[in-house]
């Protein structure tokens, strides 16, 4: 009974969804899908294998590229459809709070940011807020009670040079059964100066970091109808985040 109650609120929920769509570069705002590539309509997606998971299914690619400095403070904002809400006082923007899961940022090396294909990438991790166990909130919930901002500093030792900076957002809602687990993600175009000289070594391929059955992809966070894992460590998929050398 339960379950089925779950379940049927999970689907009609299904086409709740949301878009990283506008850039902040220590507070400052660079504009509607500025320096972006991103999905143009707000579904996920749910297969690890496909393409679309590095830089989200196709939709606008901004001819421009961010300039950006090593230790800035770079906010990715989200909202459920491009502009933000659907109507006015949309309950599901910046995204349906049933979206629970983490939120990974994610960085790879190019030569040119503006034109580089988002496949084939070394992409290493920057941030990522998964599950707080004390409180049993997650990426999401914090990304949600920031009206729709989630920021990663760039680490002050990269090298300068341009990146692609990828956020993804991991909604575990339905991640029970198979291909269940919704990702949504979009990937800015920056220009990183300052900085150091580290170039990350440990890089994983996008797709290719994930397995439709890691357990943190396929896992039943719902416990007791309250979806916090049962406040249990959540293994947040992928590598973790670089640091600098010491
Ligand atoms: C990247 O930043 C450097 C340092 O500020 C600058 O010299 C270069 O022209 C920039 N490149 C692009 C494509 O904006
Ligand atoms: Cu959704």
């Amino acid at each position: 009974m339960k379950l089925t109650l779950i379940a049927s609120l999970a689907a009609a929920l299904a086409e709740c969804h949301s878009i990283f769509q506008k850039l902040s570069v220590n507070g400052a705002e660079q504009g509607q899908l500025v320096g972006l590539r991103a999905p143009s309509q707000p579904n996920p997606v749910t297969n690890v294998n496909d393409q679309q998971l590095a830089c989200g299914i196709s939709g606008t690619r901004s001819n421009q590229v961010i300039n950006v400095k090593a230790g800035d403070k770079i906010g990715a904002w989200w909202g459920h459809v491009i502009g933000g809400q659907q109507w006015p006082n949309d309950p599901d923007h910046p995204i349906a709070s049933s979206h629970k899961g983490p939120i990974s940022t994610y960085m790879a090396r190019v030569d040119n940011a503006a034109t580089v294909s988002p496949t084939g990438l070394k992409w290493f991790k920057i941030h990522e807020d998964g599950l707080n166990t004390q409180t049993g909130k997650w990426g999401v919930d914090n990304m949600i009670a920031a009206k729709g901002w989630s920021y990663a500093t760039i680490p002050q030792c990269l090298a300068p040079g341009q990146y692609l900076f990828r956020q993804e957002l991991l909604a575990l809602h339905s991640a029970y059964s198979n291909m269940g687990a919704q990702f949504y993600q979009s990937c800015a175009q920056l220009n990183v100066s300052g900085g150091g000289s580290y170039v990350p070594t440990e890089t994983v391929s996008i797709p290719g970091a994930y397995k439709q059955n890691d357990p943190g992809i396929l896992i039943q966070i719902w416990v007791a109808s309250v979806p916090d894992n049962g406040r249990k460590a959540y293994p947040i998929p992928g590598p973790r985040p670089m640091t600098c050398p010491a």
